[in-house]
């Protein structure tokens, strides 16, 4: 399908390099991030729990509240979403439909880990993981699954932390024989381990999660191209900013009666209504309505 958010997201990976993957909490995040030029968004597990379900990142969420919010966000946005489908809730068949599901629902890739099902942020200390064989089985079922041969499947290794470098390589190179199509190394920590695993994985796509407060420094784009990703993923940038600024608001508020102090730090009416094309909604309700009627 050669315009399926599959190839769109397989396009953009050739074209930019790397890709800047950008966290959209939701529909109207997508649009912004499309409008300012991103090439590939992303939603995160651990976004879709805090956000959408006030919830912590730990494996609560269903198949189903993730598939809500990918529709949404796709509905709104022609700029291929990446999903996080942490371990993609259950056994082969559970696999299998997630993959299809997401298909169906928009998404252009999602990333598949090898945590166990009772997982946690990846950034956290005392994650346990499955065996090369279950994840291998896990990335089989994924590839088997897929309904669009553009659809891009990422291998997300959190093994690191765990078993070190080689043994993640070594899992890395496993599932991309098994069918992934890139490879997600969480919570490695420095540009030397990016290199090996680049190297270590002869060139497949590489992302590296550049998620703030955790386990990996913030390195820039430029050295991040240097060292071999191809991808680098903000899960969470906007949504902890836009955080900061709502409680900020909340305060204000309910300490001195009045916005007068925070109206500067808000987004206006019109630039809302821009970003929305509200404008040409209402053209169109005159153009379809008002004619004729003056
Ligand atoms: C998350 O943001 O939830 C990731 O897994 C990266």
């Amino acid at each position: 399908q050669p315009n399926s958010a599959g190839a769109r997201f397989r396009r953009a990976l050739a074209e930019e390099k790397p890709l800047q993957i950008m966290g959209t909490i939701n529909a109207y995040c997508a649009m912004m991030a499309e409008q300012v030029g991103y090439r590939a968004i992303y939603l995160s597990g651990g976004g879709v729990a805090n956000a959408s379900y006030g919830l912590p990142d730990l494996g609560i969420t269903s198949m189903n509240d993730v598939l809500e919010d990918v529709r949404r966000i796709s509905a709104a946005s022609e700029v291929p979403l990446l999903v996080d489908i942490d371990t993609g809730w259950g056994g082969a068949f559970n696999i299998g439909r997630t993959v299809k599901e997401m298909i169906r629902a928009g998404a252009g890739a999602v990333h598949l880990e090898d945590q166990v099902a009772q997982k946690r942020c990846g950034h956290r200390p005392n994650k346990e993981i499955v065996s090369q064989e279950e994840m291998v089985d896990r990335i089989k079922a994924a590839a088997d699954a897929r309904t669009d041969d553009d659809f891009f499947i990422i291998a997300r290794t959190d093994a690191f932390q765990k078993e070190g470098l080689d043994a993640a390589v070594e899992r890395a190179r496993a599932c991309l024989e098994a069918g992934a199509d890139g490879i997600f190394a969480e919570a490695v920590h420095t540009l030397d381990d990016y290199r090996a695993f680049a190297d270590g994985i002869g060139g497949a796509p590489l992302l590296a999660n550049i998620t703030e407060f955790g386990a990996t420094p913030l390195f820039t784009r430029e050295e991040l191209a240097d060292a071999g990703a191809s991808m680098i993923l903000y899960p969470l940038s906007a949504f902890r900013a836009m955080n900061q600024a709502a409680l900020k608001v909340y305060r204000e508020i309910r300490e001195n009666g009045t916005q007068q102090e925070v109206v500067d730090t808000m987004q206006t009416r019109m630039e809302l209504y821009d970003f929305l094309g509200y404008h040409d909604y209402e053209r169109k309700l005159d153009e379809l309505f008002a004619k004729g009627k003056g």
